[in-house]
C-alpha cells in the first residue's frame, strides 16, 4: 500500500491536480486490493512531463517544416500528410503496426496473458497504448476486475437496443447505444458546471473506462436479439474482458474462442491516428464532445465497407466463391474468380491498404492462429489459396498501390470456425477493439489540452488560382 500512497501523493501534488481529481482517484482506488498503481494514477504520474514537453517542444521548434502537400494530396484523401498526433501506435509501410513501439509479436510475448492463455489480455493493451508501459499481471487482473465491475448498462440504453429491428444493421444499434449511453457522461456534467480545463481528462478517463466496460454488455445484446434467443449472461468479475465477451456472446464454453478475442480485440485496437474511425473519433472529441459521442462517431466510420465492414463483405466474398466453385477450390478457379469480381468494377474485399505495402501483420497473426487451431477448415483453405493467388492477380490488374491481404481478409474465418458465423455482426467486434485503441487517445487529447481540429479547405476555383499563382 505504501507505494501506492507515494505515487498517489506525487500524483496529488502536480500542479495539474484539483480536489476533486483527488476524489475520482481515491474513488477508483476503494476497488483495488491490489498494491500496486492504478491505471489512472500511472497516467496521472506520467502526463504532467510529457504535457509539459510538449509545450516546450512546441515553442522551441514549431516553425519547423515537417512536409509539402500536394496538390494530388489534396484531392487524393489527404493520403500521407503529416498533421496528426497520436502516441499509441504508428504504422509503418512495409514494418506494419507498432505499439508503442512493440510489432504485434513482442506485444503477445510481453502483455500479461490470462492463466493457461498463450494470447495477450486486451485490457494490458490499453493500459500499454495509454501509459507507454506494460502493466503487471497484478495491475492487469485489477484492472479487468474495475472494467467488470462497470459494465452494467442503463436501462434506457438496454430497452433502446431491445426495441431495434432485427433488420437494421448491427452497427447502426451499436451506434445507437453508444450514443445513448452520452446519458451517463461525467465529462459532459462537469463541464455543464464549468470545470477547469486541467481537469478534463480525468472526466474524460472516467467516461472512458466506462464506455469501454460496457461495450461488450452491447455488443452481446445486439448479436443475441439479432440472431439468438435475445438472452445475455451477465458479467463475471472474475473473467478477463475477453472471456467476458466469449460468454456473453454464448461462446464461454469454447477456450479457443475466448483465446481468440484476446488475440482479435488486441490486434484490431489500434492502426495510428489516421485512419476512418480512430480520426473521426479524434475529430469529434477534439470539439470537446464526449468520450460517448466521440466514439460513436469513429464507429460509424468503422461500418463502411472500405473500412471495418469490409470484414462483413469478405465472409459474405469467401462464402458466395465457394458456393459458385462448388467446391472446387484451386489456384485456377479463384484466379478466375478474382478476375470476375474486378471486371464487374468491385474492389477484392479485404486486399488493399491505404497505408501498408506489404501482407499486414495482423493477417499474418490470424493466419499463425489458423495454422495452429484450425489447419483443416476448408473456409480456412479458400482463404490460404486466396492469398497465393489475389497478389499476382491485383498486381496485374495495376490498380492498387498495395496488392497484399489486410486484417479484414481474415478474421470472419476464424469466427465462422467457432459457430460466430453471422457476418452482419463482425464489425461490432472491430468496433469493440477499435475503442481500446481511441479512447486512450481522447484521454491523452484532453490531458495535453490538443485544440479544436480545423484544417483548411478551398473549392476546385481557389486550387486552380493557387496553382496557377504558385506557377508564375
Ligand atoms: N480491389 C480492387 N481495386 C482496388 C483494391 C482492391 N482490393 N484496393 C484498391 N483498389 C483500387 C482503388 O479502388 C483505386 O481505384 P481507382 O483508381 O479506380 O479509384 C486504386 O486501386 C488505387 O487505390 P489505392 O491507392 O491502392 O488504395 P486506397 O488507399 O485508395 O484505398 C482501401 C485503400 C483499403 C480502401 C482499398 O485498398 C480497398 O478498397 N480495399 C478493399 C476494401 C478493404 O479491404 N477495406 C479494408 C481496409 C482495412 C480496414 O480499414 O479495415
Amino acid at each position: 500500500m505504501a507505494s501506492l500512497r507515494t505515487a498517489s501523493s506525487r500524483a496529488l501534488r502536480s500542479s495539474q491536480f484539483s480536489r476533486s481529481s483527488h476524489k475520482l482517484i481515491y474513488n477508483s482506488l476503494r476497488c483495488y486490493s491490489t498494491n500496486e498503481k492504478t491505471l489512472k494514477e500511472t497516467f496521472a504520474e506520467i502526463y504532467p512531463e510529457k504535457a509539459e514537453f510538449i509545450k516546450k517542444f512546441k515553442k522551441e521548434h514549431g516553425k519547423t517544416v515537417i512536409g509539402d502537400v500536394l496538390l494530388e494530396q489534396a484531392y487524393g484523401g489527404m493520403r500521407g500528410i503529416k498533421g496528426l498526433v497520436w502516441e499509441g501506435s504508428v504504422l509503418d509501410p512495409l514494418d506494419g503496426i507498432r505499439f508503442r513501439g512493440k510489432s504485434i509479436p513482442e506485444v503477445q510475448k510481453e502483455l500479461p496473458k490470462a492463466p493457461g492463455s498463450t494470447e495477450p489480455l486486451p485490457e494490458a493493451l490499453f493500459w500499454l497504448l495509454l501509459t507507454g508501459e506494460v502493466p503487471t499481471e497484478a495491475q492487469t487482473k485489477a484492472f479487468s476486475a474495475e472494467l467488470a465491475a462497470r459494465s452494467e448498462l442503463p436501462k434506457h440504453v438496454a430497452e433502446l437496443i431491445d426495441s431495434c429491428p432485427s433488420y437494421l444493421h448491427p452497427m447502426a444499434q451499436f451506434s445507437m447505444a453508444v450514443t445513448a449511453l452520452e446519458s451517463e457522461s461525467e465529462f459532459a456534467k462537469a463541464y455543464a458546471k464549468g470545470v477547469s480545463k486541467k481537469e478534463y481528462w480525468t472526466y474524460t478517463y472516467e467516461d472512458s473506462i466506462n464506455l469501454l466496460a460496457k461495450l461488450p454488455t452491447i455488443a452481446s445484446k445486439i448479436y443475441r436479439n439479432v440472431f439468438k434467443d435475445g438472452k445475455v449472461s451477465p458479467v463475471s468479475k472474475d473473467l478477463d474482458y475477453g472471456a467476458n465477451l466469449a460468454t456473453m456472446l454464448g461462446f464461454g464454453e469454447n477456450k479457443e474462442f475466448i483465446e481468440l478475442m484476446r488475440l482479435y480485440l488486441t490486434i484490431h485496437s489500434d492502426h495510428e491516428g489516421g485512419n476512418v474511425s480512430a480520426h473521426t473519433t479524434h475529430l469529434v472529441g477534439s470539439a470537446l464532445s464526449s468520450p460517448y459521442l466521440s466514439l460513436a462517431a469513429g464507429l460509424n466510420g468503422l461500418a463502411g465497407p472500405l473500412h471495418g465492414r469490409a470484414n462483413q463483405e469478405v465472409l459474405e466474398w469467401l462464402e458466395k466463391l465457394d458456393e459458385e466453385l462448388h467446391g472446387n477450390i484451386t489456384k485456377e478457379s479463384i484466379e478466375k474468380y478474382l478476375w470476375e469480381t474486378l471486371n464487374s468494377g468491385r474492389v477484392v474485399p479485404g486486399y488493399g491498404h491505404a497505408v501498408l505495402r506489404k501482407t499486414d501483420p495482423r493477417y499474418t497473426a490470424q493466419r499463425e492462429f489458423a495454422l495452429k487451431h484450425l489447419p483443416d477448415d476448408h473456409l480456412f483453405k479458400v482463404v490460404s489459396t486466396v492469398y497465393e493467388v489475389a497478389p499476382g492477380v491485383l498486381t496485374k490488374h495495376g490498380k492498387t498501390k498495395n496488392p497484399w491481404p489486410n486484417v479484414d481478409s481474415h478474421s470472419g474465418v476464424l469466427l465462422k470456425h467457432y459457430g460466430l458465423t453471422e457476418a452482419p455482426f463482425y464489425t461490432v467486434l472491430f468496433g469493440v477493439a477499435r475503442a481500446f485503441g481511441v479512447l486512450p487517445q481522447l484521454i491523452i487529447d484532453r490531458a495535453y489540452g490538443m485544440p479544436i481540429e480545423r484544417p483548411k479547405s478551398f473549392s476546385t476555383e481557389k486550387y486552380v488560382e493557387l496553382v496557377k499563382s504558385l506557377k508564375k
